[in-house]
């Protein structure tokens, strides 16, 4: 029996990591403290507001993303992740969205009801698609992998104190601050000069390709409150004075059920970074790397809702179509097989704890200066679920699996 066990490991990084964030990105306390203030109004008008998570969850709840350059890097992350508790769950192929981002991901988890009662934290994780042809020359990929083969995102010895903690459920209540301080600090922004030619002739190319391999780190680069009402979050936001991007990536608001994700964003401010010129001096200047998201959860969609959801958001205008694609109650919404419950109780939804791609590329794309061309060639990356499976040697979870064990348990 272990002093700390794995829960309470992934509570404390996500809230250490949420103070650390905090105190790198001011605009993210702005945002956790109109999300807590929206979620504290909402509950109080709302009787019904906590069926979708219980307020002390909802409050703490945050997910991250990183990104990372290749295999051995995402199986370093993976190694690290799972002695919180978290697990790769589901593939998510950005190179494939309307306007491709070069990077295949996954999200990585608490994947039983249990542990997401204790704590939620989620991380988006992506890795550069360099064997994707039709964004990497051959020139181009052989000196980005050199690159990314020189550096070491995570010091070994973390890795193999993440592997015993995993294996042993926890860890000594005297180890455990510091293997999670240890642990922040790998997502911490570096504060390294940064090469100024190879960050832009990388940027030239790929603004994700330069963010993820034009420095010898990686970091957190939004963290993300969960919030019962977006559109009133957005409102306050802007309120404010932030200017959020244009519009809340996912299903449209309505009347009926809230499904999946609903998801906005801002950019943050630039950063003063360091950078060593082509002459050796170095010099003070500034990057925008990191940025604010907020998010609204709904129910969990079976793959024949999820049919329905791609339907109805193929269209131009997503709300002018909704109500045609789905009924306005969570008894037709049970009765129907389009969503989860908890044993088919259509007032005990089952949360969606995943991500959309089309949101995620989204996000993605308004946070970065340029768009990555895609050139007429073949894939011949091999780059699927099953690859990265291999790459990281762990099985990845489908989220229907999940949603459907989920579904058999009462609500946690
Ligand atoms: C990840 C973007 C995806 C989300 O919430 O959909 C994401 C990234 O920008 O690295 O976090
Ligand atoms: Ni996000």
């Amino acid at each position: 029996m272990s002093d700390v066990e794995i829960w309470q490991l992934r509570r404390r990084f996500a809230a250490n990591l949420s103070a650390m964030y905090g105190a790198e990105v001011p605009a993210y306390t702005t945002l956790v403290e109109v999300s807590e203030a929206v979620n504290r109004d909402h509950v109080a008008r709302h009787p019904q507001a906590e069926r979708l998570g219980s307020i002390e969850r909802v409050t703490a709840e945050r997910h991250g993303a990183i990104r990372v350059g290749t295999p051995a890097e995402l199986a370093d992350v993976a190694d690290l992740f799972a002695a919180f508790g978290m697990y790769p769950v589901g593939f998510y192929d950005l190179r494939e969205a309307a306007s491709p981002v070069p990077v295949v991901s996954t999200a990585f988890r608490p994947v039983d009801a249990v542990e997401l009662a204790h704590n939620p934290f989620r991380v988006f994780t992506s890795m550069l698609a360099t064997r994707d042809g039709r964004f990497f020359s051959t020139d181009l990929r052989r000196r980005v992998d050199e690159f990314l083969d020189r550096r070491t995102l995570f010091d070994p010895q973390l890795i193999v104190d993440a592997r015993h903690i995993a294996a042993a459920g926890g860890c000594a209540a005297d180890a455990a601050d510091e293997f999670v301080a240890r642990a922040v600090a790998a997502f911490a922004l570096s504060r390294e000069p940064v090469d100024r030619s190879w960050y832009a002739e990388l940027t030239a190319v790929s603004a994700v390709a330069a963010d993820i391999a034009g420095v010898p780190t990686t970091h957190i680069n939004h963290l993300t409150p969960r919030v019962l009402d977006i559109d009133e979050l957005y409102r306050r936001m802007s309120e404010r004075g932030i200017a959020m991007i244009d519009a809340i990536q996912g299903p449209p608001h309505w009347h009926g059920p809230a499904v999946l994700l609903r998801q906005t964003s801002f950019r943050a401010l630039a950063e003063p970074r360091r950078f060593r010129e082509p002459d050796g001096t170095l010099t003070d200047g500034t990057l925008r790397v990191r940025f604010g998201e907020v998010e609204a959860r709904g129910v969990a969609l079976t793959r024949k809702g999820r049919e329905r959801y791609d339907a109805a958001m193929a269209h131009a205008d997503p709300a002018a179509v909704w109500a045609d694609h789905f009924p306005d109650s969570d008894d037709e919404m049970a009765s129907q097989g389009l969503a989860y419950y908890h044993r088919g109780d259509p007032t005990a939804p089952v949360v969606y704890e995943d991500f959309l791609p089309a949101s995620a590329a989204g996000i993605f794309r308004s946070n970065l200066d340029t768009d990555t061309e895609a050139a007429a060639v073949a894939d011949e990356s091999g780059y699927d679920v099953n690859w990265m499976a291999g790459a990281i040697d762990r099985p990845i979870h489908d989220p229907y699996d999940l949603y459907d064990a989920t579904a058999q348990e009462a609500p946690a």
